[in-house]
């Protein structure tokens, strides 16, 4: 498919997404209907890892079961059957993601590998002794540690966005920390721990004013959000299949394609290559150049399904519909007693994280989980946003568009009994 034909068929798919019935889309994902401690499964770990849609599973079985081949290399019906597939995920990814031609996606393995590409390979070779590379202070672990291994071996600085008590990051200190010294600025779009929603498109526009490249983590962002890079202005986006309903081991990354031009492989392998000697080697053309070995073909295919899925529904829906349950979901949290929330910020998608009093988080976890609501506890790979409110972990329950009320109340109830018990 041309990526116009693919372009109007995502169109219509999202405009054929009637009204948002919940209990509709329920009936999708087989695994809700599991029953933990003799309770329904209350699913509420979105943020970790997204339940996957009835059309993900039978695209990947279907895929193994009638086209199964390795792409790019075989002449033969599977070969171009499955190449065809892999090519056709990437245009409708283009689309979904807003970018301006396919080959300005580049298949990963999620966030942490479309990251670690990027610092990798755009932004080590070109780090000087003290040069800057400006991150915020909610950032997950993915986009601080890849960061902090350019600049430990180029002796470069890491500087850090702080954020207020509430979990908003302070925009005049973020423009102060600008200078010509910053090489890259790398912001999550939303807070996987916090579940802030950043003002990106504004914080993307004061870093490109001034000549800076930004890349924007979006793994908390592509399950909940309408992604569109070409208006965010980014030249890097990095998102994870599994977050967006797909499968794992997949991930998307898009890059301006002057940049990933100018960038060398990060990986050396098969299919990166133009042509091999014991002297040299030249690279293949971009988007190949960064996909060295066989990839995850069969979750590719997958991860194209979800986006149809996703489409299906309509992102417009999925955001109206989880903006109201997650106020819902604020309000029953914090009223139950001794509960205190951490993070409190105006613009919130996705994730309620919280303490109570008097027991530790993961035996919240441990004692809701009896009732059968899955939540996580822990520091959620954010160790700086625990340093800050100088704690060591919250409990965090975190939302799909296919959670309820009812199930909110079931976390509620759970949360109750748990203080009873404890608090
Ligand atoms: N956060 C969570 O429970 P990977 O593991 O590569 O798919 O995604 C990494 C990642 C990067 N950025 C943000 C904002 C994230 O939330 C995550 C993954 C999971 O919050 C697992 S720690």
């Amino acid at each position: 498919m041309s990526v116009a034909q693919v372009s109007s068929t995502h169109e219509r798919l999202e405009r054929a997404a009637s009204v948002f019935d919940v209990q509709r889309v329920r009936r999708d994902f087989p695994i809700l209907g599991t029953s933990v401690n003799g309770k329904p499964l209350v699913y509420l770990d979105n943020a970790a890892t997204a339940q996957k849609p009835q059309a993900v599973i039978d695209a990947v079985s279907r895929y193994y079961a009638n086209d199964n081949a390795n792409i790019h290399r075989g002449v033969h019906y599977l070969s171009e059957r499955a190449t065809a597939a892999y090519e056709d995920v990437r245009r409708r990814a283009q689309v979904f993601l807003g970018a301006g031609e396919a080959r300005e996606v580049v298949f990963v393995r999620g966030t942490t590998d479309a990251i670690n590409l990027v610092a990798h390979s755009y932004v080590r070779p070109r780090l000087e002794a003290g040069d800057e590379v400006v991150i915020s202070a909610m950032e997950h672990h993915s986009n601080i540690v890849p960061w902090q291994l350019a600049c430990g071996e180029r002796g470069a600085r890491l500087r850090v966005v702080p954020m207020t008590q509430a979990g908003e990051l302070m925009l005049d200190a973020y423009e102060e920390l600008l200078n010509d010294r910053t090489k890259m600025v790398a912001l999550g779009h939303i807070s996987n721990a916090l579940g802030t929603v950043n003002p990106i498109k504004e914080m993307v526009r004061t870093a490109k004013e001034r000549g800076i490249p930004v890349l924007v983590d979006g793994a908390q962002a592509a399950p909940h959000l309408t992604i569109d890079v070409s208006d965010l202005g980014c030249d890097f986006y990095a998102v994870s299949g599994h977050k967006m309903f797909g499968p794992t081991g997949t991930g998307l990354l898009y890059g301006r394609a002057e940049l990933l031009e100018a960038m060398s492989p990060y990986q050396g392998g098969g299919d990166m290559i133009e042509t091999v000697s014991f002297e040299r080697s030249t690279y293949a053309r971009i988007p190949a150049k960064f996909e060295a070995g066989t990839p995850n073909i069969a979750g590719v295919v997958g991860l194209g399904a979800a986006i149809d899925y996703l489409l299906s529904i309509g992102r417009a829906s999925i955001a109206k519909y989880e903006s109201e349950l997650l106020q819902y979901a604020v309000e029953a949290i914090g009223g139950v007693e001794g509960i205190r929330l951490v993070g409190t910020p105006r613009e919130r998608a996705g994730v309620v994280s919280f303490l109570m009093e008097g027991i530790h988080p993961h035996d919240v976890g441990t004692i809701v989980d009896q009732e059968g609501v899955a939540i996580r506890t822990g520091h959620h790979c954010a160790q700086p946003v625990m340093d800050f409110y100088g704690i060591a972990a919250t409990a965090r329950a975190s939302f799909a568009f296919y959670n309820t009320r009812e199930e909110v109340d079931s976390l509620v109830t759970a949360l109750g009994k748990t203080h009873e018990l404890f608090g």
